[in-house]
């Protein structure tokens, strides 16, 4: 059977998780902390999470494993089946993870874990941000999916990364960069009614309270 290695708080791991979970597949899930270790470096050679065990073969990079997903598991698609349509898919994702998540992912210690951000990583992050965020506003369709009518993992993706960008960028910058995009706030909401968001979402709950007090046990 497949295993997802990594942790419910990573929203890459997510990511993977709901196309999983949307597309029936059936996957156990292995916890592993993120960590630049020899041996877990053979799993996952940057170290990051997640990574797919397919019977002891491992794969990285979630996108890659989305790929490998769709390749092994056609049934349920989460690509449209016209090329040009599965190419805006792809455009959208990339927008989303290289010019929104990636760009916000600077603050992230700041907002969630106790760190500082110097004011040139704000100042910069803004900058970039503001041009993620307007490329994503030219290319999301909304109708309902963000790629269009039918889910996809652009979905997948717009779900476990979308929430983090908007509260990282409330935190620190002040003000969330998404406030103006009407049209996240019901998208999101209608995405969290599907089992499969429901239930990824449920888990990455209780992964950050568990997390959560594990630090304050810390001190
Ligand atoms: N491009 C990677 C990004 C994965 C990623 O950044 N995961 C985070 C957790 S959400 C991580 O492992 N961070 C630790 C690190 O970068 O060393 C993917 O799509 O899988």
């Amino acid at each position: 059977m497949l295993k997802l290695g990594g942790f419910a708080v990573s929203n890459y791991y997510n990511k993977v998780k709901v196309a999983l979970l949307e597309k029936g597949i059936a996957f156990e899930e292995a916890y592993h902390p993120t960590s630049q270790d020899e041996e877990y470096r053979k799993r996952s050679p940057m170290g990051k999470v997640p990574y797919l065990d397919v019977d002891g073969q491992y794969l990285c990079e979630s996108q890659v494993i989305c790929e490998y997903l769709e390749d092994s598991f056609p049934q349920t698609p989460l690509y449209p089946k016209d090329a040009l349509e599965r190419a805006r898919v792809r455009e959208l994702l990339a927008t989303l993870e290289l010019h929104m998540e990636l760009v916000a992912r600077r603050l992230y210690g700041q907002a969630f874990f106790g760190g500082t951000a110097s004011d040139e990583t704000k100042a910069q992050v803004e900058k970039e941000l503001a041009k993620g965020v307007r490329a994503f506003k030219q290319l999301a369709r909304f109708s309902p999916f963000v790629a269009g009518s039918g889910l996809s993992y652009a979905d997948c993706a717009a779900g476990v990364h979308l929430p983090l960008v908007s509260l990282s960028s409330k935190i620190v910058l002040g003000h969330d960069v998404l406030a103006d995009c009407a049209q996240v706030k019901p998208y999101l909401k209608m995405l969290n009614e599907r089992p499969a968001f429901m239930k990824m979402n449920e888990d990455r709950k209780r992964a950050t309270e568990a997390m959560a007090a594990a630090r304050a046990k810390k001190g």
